[in-house]
This record gives structure tokens, C-alpha cells and sequence, in this order.
């Protein structure tokens, strides 16, 4: 396939304006908390990441928690767990649909406070609580972590960050508890390829880039990291003979998306193949690359 690509249609420029707020209200927190879990989403290990947030929590221990790990390529994003890792960084890989393993969440909590924990025995303080907070980018998955780690729905899940209520604190275990408030904050967006990666994914608003321009993001990075899946959601029997025009010419046609005339409504396209792919409905993927950043 040849593709006509206009990505640089538009430069995603892009900072939002509570973001300084969402930070002064983590820094007050920082004094009632231990350690930071910063939610990631698998798919996009690297783009979802808070890469400055060690700067804003200081001296506080903090583990990601890589959330989507069921829909993502898992060859793909154990590289960055392992890379992770060898930067001391602990990441819990989970499957937040399903129940989780709080002993396991305990275990490398106390790891990862191991010093701390330690210093407070030293002092004679019998206190062991480990206090968390939960923090990562719209959409990662936060509530659901958060629903998960309560055992019940106490947080609204849903694309819309801000919807959560205070609380308080759940207990999670005997020595665990976590603020039921998570911490929203965004990416720094190193380049236009992160942005188009993070509103693939629903984390930054849609309305910054327009249909077209992603869904040519999504056609185009699918054919290059994944052409078996995008040749087997759209039954096209070689890549190589659309080209994008006809690909959406194609998957117009098969999915019904025709106006008055037969002519192909290309706006609704450009909508299913967003959906499709915000969907998981081509198969496990992984955007970023190691060795993109
Ligand atoms: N398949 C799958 N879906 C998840 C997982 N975690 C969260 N989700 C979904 O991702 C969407 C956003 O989750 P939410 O908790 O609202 O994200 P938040 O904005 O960070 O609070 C919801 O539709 C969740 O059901 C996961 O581990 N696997
Ligand atoms: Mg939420």
C-alpha cells in the first residue's frame, strides 16, 4: 500500500490548562501518602507514561501498575517492563477486568518501601500501613484499578476524567490503603506520533485531531507494526494491491457506509476504522517502540 500520509496536517499543540492545578493538588498530597502507583496502559507503555512524575513526587517510591495488559502485544511491552525494571522501576503487569492479585501488589509495595519501612522499625514506630496514591493519564484505566483494589464499583469508570467523588481511603489489605481519588495528569507530548498515539487510544481529547488524520495514524501504523491483523479485520487479501483511497474505498463498501448513489461516505469510515481500533476489535497491539524513544 502507498499511503498519502497527513499527519503534519496539523500540529498537535497541547497542554491542558488544569494541568498545573492537577499538580499543586498531588504535590498537597504528597505528605499523607508513601508511594505513587502510576497506571499505564500496556498499549502504549511508553506514551502514557507521567515521564516527569518523579520530579513532582520527590523523594516517594512509585510503581506503574502496567493496566490493558490483556490487549496488548505482549512481546512488545515486556521489552519495556524488562527496561522498566533495570531502571528499578517495579511494574505490575494486570488485566484490570479481572480480579487481581493483592498479595502481589503488597509484595512489591513493601519491596519498594523496603527502606523506609525499615528506618520506621529502626525508630521503635510499629506503624507498617503503607499509604497510597494513584495516579496516570485519562482513559489508563485509574477507576477501574481503583474499583478493583476496593473490590467494588465505588468510582464511576468511563472516559471522562473528573468524575470521581472524595472519599477517602480504602483499605486494601491489613497493611494497604490507597486514597480513592486518583491523581489525573498527561503526558508530556515529546512528539505529534505521541499525541496521535494517546488520542488512538482515548486519552487525549479526539476533538485536537481530526477524523482523517487519525484514522490515516491508525491505517498507517497498523500496516507497518501490524499487517496480518489490519489484512484480517478488513478481508483483504494483499496489502500491497490498495491503495489507501481504495482500502477505504473497500472497507466503505463492506461495512455499508454508502451515501445517495452508491458513493462511499468517507467520514463514517474514518469513524469505524477509530472505533474498530479503540475497540481492540483488530488484536492484541502495542504502539510504541523501544527504540523510537
Ligand atoms: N480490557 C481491559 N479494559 C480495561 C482495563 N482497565 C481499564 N479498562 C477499560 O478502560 C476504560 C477506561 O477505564 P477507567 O478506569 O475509566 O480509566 P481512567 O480514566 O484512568 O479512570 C474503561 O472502559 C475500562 O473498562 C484492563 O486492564 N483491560
Ligand atoms: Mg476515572
Amino acid at each position: 500500500m502507498v499511503m498519502k500520509m497527513n499527519e503534519n496536517k496539523t500540529n498537535i499543540n497541547w497542554y491542558p490548562g488544569h494541568m498545573a492545578k492537577a499538580k499543586r493538588e498531588i504535590s498537597e498530597k504528597l505528605n499523607l501518602i508513601d508511594i505513587v502507583y502510576e497506571v499505564v496502559d500496556a498499549r502504549m507503555p511508553f506514551s502514557s507514561r507521567i515521564v516527569d512524575l518523579d520530579k513532582l513526587i520527590k523523594d516517594k517510591p512509585h510503581i506503574i501498575i502496567m493496566s490493558k495488559y490483556d490487549l496488548c502485544d505482549k512481546q512488545i511491552t515486556d521489552l519495556y517492563i524488562k527496561k522498566y525494571g533495570e531502571a528499578n522501576i517495579e511494574v505490575l503487569s494486570l488485566d484490570l477486568t479481572k480480579t487481581i492479585d493483592i498479595n502481589k501488589l503488597n509484595d512489591i509495595s513493601q519491596k519498594s518501601l523496603h527502606k523506609q519501612l525499615l528506618n520506621r522499625k529502626n525508630k521503635g514506630l510499629i506503624n507498617q500501613n503503607i499509604r497510597g496514591l494513584i495516579v496516570g493519564a485519562p482513559n489508563v484505566g485509574k477507576s477501574t484499578f481503583i474499583n478493583r483494589l476496593a473490590n467494588k464499583k465505588i468510582v464511576e469508570v468511563g472516559n471522562k476524567p473528573g468524575v470521581t467523588k472524595a472519599l477517602g481511603w480504602i483499605k486494601v489489605s491489613p497493611n494497604l490503603q490507597v486514597l480513592d481519588t486518583p491523581g489525573v495528569l498527561w503526558p508530556k507530548l515529546v512528539d505529534q506520533e505521541q499525541a496521535l498515539v494517546l488520542a488512538a487510544f482515548s486519552s487525549i481529547k479526539e476533538e485536537i485531531v481530526d477524523d482523517e488524520q487519525l484514522s490515516n495514524f491508525i491505517i498507517n501504523k497498523m500496516e507497518q507494526l501490524y499487517p496480518n491483523l489490519l489484512a484480517k479485520r478488513y478481508n483483504l487479501d494483499d496489502l500491497a494491491n490498495y491503495s489507501l483511497d481504495e482500502l477505504y474505498q473497500h472497507i466503505g463498501k463492506k461495512r455499508g457506509c454508502l451515501q445517495k448513489g452508491g458513493i462511499v461516505d468517507i467520514n463514517k469510515v474514518y469513524q469505524i476504522v477509530i472505533q474498530d481500533f479503540k475497540k481492540g476489535l483488530f488484536g492484541p497491539v502495542t504502539l510504541d517502540r523501544l527504540l523510537d524513544k
